[in-house]
């Protein structure tokens, strides 16, 4: 495969130092893409950091060299900066200095950095866009170690291939980077067969939580602060819960509501199941994401919040519903 990507280009020519960083509250996609291309530019010898805001998540413990990730934010200008799996460079939650930023992504819109920007809606994750950029580069260069970071973050964007961007495609991906070395039964062991006893405590309260509205159509979870402090966990813990809300058979939309530190904001992670469009209603509270997995935040009193929510969301089925009695009309 020879084709010219103008981020390879660019990334060839650049001989001062290189950050790759990616958002905060960061996941498997996220930190996969940034391992995967930091890796790849250091065995071409390029002087290259990674860096992002939070720690990574425990799930991410087995992935390499995941303890050379620094935090944001670095009190230096690097030359160019690349901004994985984001929409823009303010979801790194922090400053980076850089004279140029690059995205590579796979979110639907977002801000455009640079004429380099690699972004592509289509692709299941931003590992997947990576293994597409890394493969034209130099496919001899991706080893067990890239193809393991790689792997990781196209099964958890994917639902270990069960969402609905999951393609003929990303099966290819998936072949590729096994065949480079990646082992399917030791990272899905990695990612979902660890799980710690406080969190399935944290679980329990959490589903204890559960909330339908619309017919049954919509499902509730919440995470309260006292949770999280009664089960000595953290937010980044509340990782898969909102799949709970959603494996519900009548739920065409699942809520999982987490309560920040200050006691009055809260994280919104909305997930569909292929009708709804919760972009669309993640997007009416300043949020964003994908078609079936988004998010936002909002600040304000629980109820109030949740009943608005639940209003935008119900008000999205309707619609649905009415579009699909006209179908049958027309
Ligand atoms: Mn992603």
């Amino acid at each position: 495969m020879e084709m010219s990507i103008p981020i390879i280009e660019r990334l060839k020519r650049e001989e001062k130092d290189i950050l790759i960083f990616t958002h905060e509250n960061p996941d498997c996609d996220g930190i996969g893409s940034m391992i995967a291309l930091y890796l790849f530019l250091k065995k071409l010898g390029k002087n290259v950091t990674m860096a992002m805001k939070d720690d990574f998540p425990f799930v991410c413990d087995f992935m390499p060299e995941v303890n050379e990730i620094k935090k944001l934010p670095i009190n230096h200008k690097f030359s160019v900066a690349i901004l994985v799996d984001a929409s823009s460079k303010k979801r790194a939650g922090t400053e980076v200095y850089a004279d140029e930023i690059i995205r590579i992504d796979h979110h639907i819109g977002g801000e455009f950095e640079s004429i380099y920007d690699i972004v592509d809606d289509f692709s299941p994750s931003t590992t997947a866009v990576m293994t597409y950029v890394l493969r034209n580069w130099d496919e001899d260069l991706i080893d067990e170690k890239i193809a393991t970071a790689l792997y990781a973050g196209l099964i958890t964007d994917t639902g270990s291939f069960r969402y609905n961007n999951t393609t003929d495609k990303t099966f290819e991906i998936a072949e590729f980077l096994v065949k480079k070395g990646a082992n399917p039964h030791h990272i899905s062991r990695m990612l979902y067969e660890r799980n710690k006893l406080n969190v399935l405590k944290l679980l329990t309260k959490t589903l204890s939580t559960l909330e339908l509205y619309h017919n049954d159509q919509i499902a509730v979870l919440t995470v309260f602060r006292d949770f999280l402090n009664e089960t000595n966990t953290k937010e980044e813990d509340t990782e898969g819960f909102v799949n709970f809300a959603r494996s519900v058979d009548t739920v065409k939309v699942a809520v999982l509501m987490i309560q920040r530190e200050d006691l009055k904001t809260w994280r919104i992670s909305i997930r569909g199941k292929g009708e709804v469009d919760v972009q669309k209603i993640a997007r009416k509270f300043g949020g964003g994401g994908h078609k079936d997995a988004s998010g936002c935040r909002v600040v304000g009193n629980y109820e109030d919040v949740k009943s608005k929510l639940v209003e935008a969301i119900a008000e999205s089925i309707d619609n649905l519903e009415k579009m699909q009695v006209l179908q049958e009309i027309v």
